[in-house]
């Protein structure tokens, strides 16, 4: 532990930022977290003077507006919005108040919609963007950029990383907002419950995805944080893909679903395909240990854990 090391991780409470909390917690790293009630990170003196008092060391920026396909496609302003404006603020704040490192979360939906597959990190800004979801792209590629010139004109070491799909524990399970994963968990699961004999999965079910769990995620960010430094992107994948009709089956006998799945044309595929480049984090010394088809035991093990406990 480096002494006076205090770690700010912005949005906490979300899928990415509270599996931060967990990893860093193993390592009992001194955390500052603040709830949305308490610190609005829009809001640009809020931010400024919670950095001025609380002094971190080190920011892990995991607050975003995010959301799958459909939301993406329905609320494109507030992606756009709400990602320029919390990233200008923490930025800014972390230039400002001296914070000697910071992790910035790109995606990988950010690079070209017909990027060559595998994604090599030099990929970004070389093509026409997934329609669906530009204006979150462009936020994202803007905290990228952003990230790079305070590097450039200020000495700073805010290092950017590249994350594929994810899914775990503390997703979105809204089923217009949400990712393909922690929605086919819902569906199949309330299909289970109530015999429903379909269930419908968006698209042509041929879209190829990579999936990592948020475990791996947090723990490849932290190893990021420690061993990589500078403006150089970094992808975290876990460098496998399947089609997404492959990814409902595998969720339905995960389930244990027995009824049939069917494809709704009505609605958008999205990218074709999206497979990370990982050969600069495999050099980095870092490898994913979650299989997916454990992680989605652990996940649904998980959301069914919640929904009692919500009642739902
Ligand atoms: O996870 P998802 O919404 O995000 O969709 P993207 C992945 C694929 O799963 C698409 C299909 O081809 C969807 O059509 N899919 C099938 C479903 N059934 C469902 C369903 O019930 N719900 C959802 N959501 N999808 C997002 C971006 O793209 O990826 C974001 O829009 C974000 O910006 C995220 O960065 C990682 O991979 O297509």
């Amino acid at each position: 532990m480096i002494v006076d090391q205090k770690v700010f991780v912005a949005g906490h409470r979300g899928l990415v930022g509270s599996a931060l909390v967990r990893r860093l917690g193993q390592d009992r790293v001194p955390l500052v977290t603040r709830v949305r009630a308490e610190l609005d990170l829009e809001d640009p003196a809020a931010v400024t003077a919670f950095f001025e008092r609380e002094r971190p060391s080190e920011v892990y920026l995991a607050a975003a507006r995010v959301g799958g396909i459909l939301a993406n496609a329905t609320y494109p302003a507030d992606f756009i919005r709400n990602n320029l404006l919390v990233t200008l603020n923490v930025l800014e704040a972390a230039r400002h108040t001296g914070v000697t490192k910071l992790l910035y979360l790109g995606s990988s939906c950010i690079y070209p919609k017909h990027a060559p597959q595998p994604i090599p990190e030099s990929a970004l800004l070389t093509g026409p963007l997934e329609p669906t979801n530009q204006a979150y792209a462009i936020a994202k590629i803007a905290g990228i950029e952003l990230c790079r010139s305070y590097n450039h004109q200020y000495g700073t070491n805010f290092v950017s990383v590249m994350p594929t799909n994810l899914y775990g524990p503390g997703d979105n399970f809204d089923l217009d907002t949400s990712h393909v994963i922690p929605a086919l968990i819902r569906k199949f699961h309330e299909a289970h419950e109530a015999t429903v004999p379909t269930v419908s999965v968006w698209g042509s079910g041929t879209p190829r995805r990579e999936f990592l769990h948020v475990d791996d995620l947090a723990d490849a960010c932290v190893h990021v944080m420690r061993h990589h430094d500078g403006s150089d992107l970094v992808n975290i994948g876990c460098g496998e893909d399947l089609p997404i009709g492959e990814l409902a089956q595998m969720v339905a006998e995960v389930v244990g679903y027995r009824g049939d799945i069917v494809f709704d044309a009505t609605k958008p595929d999205g990218t074709p395909r999206k497979l990370l480049d990982v050969t600069r984090l495999a050099a980095l010394g870092w490898q994913p240990r979650i299989p997916l088809r454990r992680g989605l035991e652990e996940t649904v093990a998980w959301y069914r854990r919640t929904v009692r406990v919500g009642g739902g």
